[in-house]
């Protein structure tokens, strides 16, 4: 018993936390001109419209909708809900004219500065580390085919339980992050274990809404990465292991047929092997 309530207060603390990282990382000013600043959030605000006309919503629906507002807010969890349900369209349209390897959402669990490694590396892990030992390689490439030396592989995702350090407590700082620098030729070698699916916190704001509309809360099991090299654009993706019940309906609509892995028994665990491939910057 007494376990499932320190399980809950993991799930709440996570959606905040990634609150006060996006404030460290990531606020800044916008130089968005009144004219769009306008147009953006009048027709915002007439899809609101519209839908409370087409729908006949009634006071009561009105106030659950601003008390519920609140409680995002209050939770902390303006990052997590609005990375599972809207990111994935800022990324669709700000890469649309990519032509190399596709990207997918960041989600709120990146964290600046993990350790540095050289092109075959290990993941902070602890050492009794629970999980399917995982080797991921690859190399990184230009769109024509040059391999890109030196790249910076930049990776991190959750453990075999779904819980990502610095997001969800107990867990050591850098545990599976990493950024991997490949070799002259672009090749990498990272060993780690296999991330589980992962459920996004039920316990706050977030979850009430995806309980309410009776929706599920998964994500496919995933490796988030960023990929950059000196002269080309990075590439923020996640690659994703076939098999798993949630590629097909991922709460955060991530998955793309070129994310998928094809892992291969190898000793005790698998072997994936993915390349990255780089738009000019
Ligand atoms: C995650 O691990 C994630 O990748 C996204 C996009 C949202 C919530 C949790
Ligand atoms: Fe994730």
């Amino acid at each position: 018993m007494a376990q499932t309530v320190e399980e809950k207060a993991t799930a709440a603390a996570t959606g905040a936390s990634a609150t006060e990282r996006f404030q460290v990382d990531k606020t800044h000013a916008s130089d968005t001109p009144p004219e769009r600043v306008s147009m953006l959030a009048r027709q915002v605000l007439e899809a609101v419209h519209a839908t409370i006309r087409e729908h006949q919503v009634t006071y009561a629906e009105y106030d659950a909708l601003k008390a519920w507002l609140i409680q995002v807010g209050a939770d902390g969890e303006w990052p997590l809900f609005l990375d599972v349900f809207v990111e994935h369209v800022v990324e669709e349209v700000a890469n649309a004219d990519r032509e190399g390897s596709k990207g997918t959402i960041e989600g709120p669990f990146y964290v600046p500065d993990a350790p540095a490694f050289s092109a075959e590396a290990t993941l902070p892990m602890r050492p009794d580390e629970k999980g399917t030992p995982m080797t991921f390689h690859g190399q990184v490439r230009a769109v024509d085919g040059t391999p890109l030396g030196g790249a910076l592989v930049d990776i991190w995702h959750c453990d075999d339980d779904g819980f990502y350090a610095q997001f969800a407590p107990g867990i050591p700082q850098w545990n599976l992050r990493g950024r991997v620098t490949a070799d002259e030729n672009g090749n990498f070698t990272i060993h780690t274990i296999q991330p589980a699916p992962y459920q996004i916190p039920t316990d706050g704001a977030t979850g009430a809404i995806i309980r309410a509309a009776n929706w599920h809360a998964w994500r496919p099991a995933h490796l988030h990465l960023k990929v950059s090299a000196d002269g080309h654009q990075l590439i923020t993706t996640q690659l994703y292991f076939p098999g798993d019940p949630h590629n097909e309906d991922d709460i955060a609509a991530a998955v793309k047929a070129e994310l998928m892995l094809d892992p291969r028994p190898s000793g005790d665990g698998v072997d994936v092997e993915y390349d990255f491939v780089l738009d000019p910057a």
